[in-house]
């Protein structure tokens, strides 16, 4: 059967269940619905979710909808065991997941950072990326038998991590962030190399994230509108690759709907 999976635009979150997928070779078992960020949710889809508006959610025909993509991710690589790409071994999957752990404060560093409207709290928000960027690269050091990879090839921790790695090109484009150079940071850093270089995981580009995300560099996440703007960097059309970069300066005059190539 074909499961059908609701996302907003290059949604990080979703965009882990297709890597995990095109990983397995199992890229049609989903079909995926990409909803409108800018319009309010329709009906059906707030009862899929039980009255939460965040996607993605997958429809399983008549069994109950799930959503959070961490739980989508456990119950796919469940249904579609082979090849694994979670560890099998449990200690194995136990040492993947210590790392997989800092998720969700990672995302949340990244996005709170690039959201930030205060210049004077920047180097706050870029100190406490870095220190979870360190934390990382110690569960690397301390419990990854890889060499690049957390074991020998892209696996669980990279599927969850990757499509971050990538949003976080924001943080380079607006925020001029780089991971410095130093020990500290030298596992990490291998790490996330290895993880956009993979094959299965180039669904998103530099370009788009830095076009499309803008909005979020000014504050408004989400597919709200900044003040003075008529249509969010998430519309449809026109398409990302016709509109011009966005100004770098986040903190300088906000770019019009025409600047943005949004009209
Ligand atoms: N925990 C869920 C999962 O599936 O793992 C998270 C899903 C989620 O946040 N989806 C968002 C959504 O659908 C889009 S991605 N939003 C539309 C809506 O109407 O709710 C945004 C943040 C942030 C951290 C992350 C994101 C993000 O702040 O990536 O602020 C706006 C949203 C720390």
């Amino acid at each position: 059967m074909a499961f059908r999976m609701h996302h907003i635009p290059v949604c990080p979150f979703s965009q882990r269940v297709e890597i995990l997928l095109s990983l397995k070779g199992m890229s049609e078992a989903v079909e995926y619905n990409v909803v409108d960020i800018t319009k309010p949710r329709p009906e059906f889809l707030l009862e899929l979710t039980r009255g939460t508006t965040a996607m993605p959610v997958i429809e399983l025909g008549a069994r109950t909808p799930i959503k959070e993509s961490m739980v989508i991710l456990k119950m796919v690589e469940g249904m579609f065991p082979d090849p694994p790409i979670a560890r099998t071994d449990p200690h194995e999957h136990a040492l993947e997941s210590i790392l997989a752990e800092q998720q969700g404060a990672f995302v949340n560093a990244g996005y709170s950072m690039v959201m930030n409207r205060d210049e004077a709290k920047r180097e706050t928000y870029r100190a406490r990326i870095l220190s979870i960027y360190r934390a990382m690269n110690d569960i690397l050091v301390n419990y990854a038998p890889g060499k690049t990879f957390f074991f020998e090839r892209f696996g669980w921790s990279e599927v969850i991590f990757t499509p971050m790695f990538q949003r976080f090109w924001f943080l380079e484009y607006y925020e001029g962030f780089a991971l410095p150079s130093g020990a500290e940071y030298d596992r990490v850093r291998a790490w996330r190399e290895a993880c956009l270089a993979e094959p299965h995981a180039q669904q998103v580009s530099f370009e788009q994230i830095v076009k499309l995300y803008y909005d979020y560099a000014l504050g408004a996440g989400n597919g709200a509108l900044p003040e003075g703007r008529t249509r969010s960097t998430f519309v449809f059309e026109p398409d990302w690759p016709a509109r011009p970069m966005p100004p770098k300066d986040k903190f300088g005059p906000p770019a019009t709907d025409a600047e943005l190539g949004l009209i």
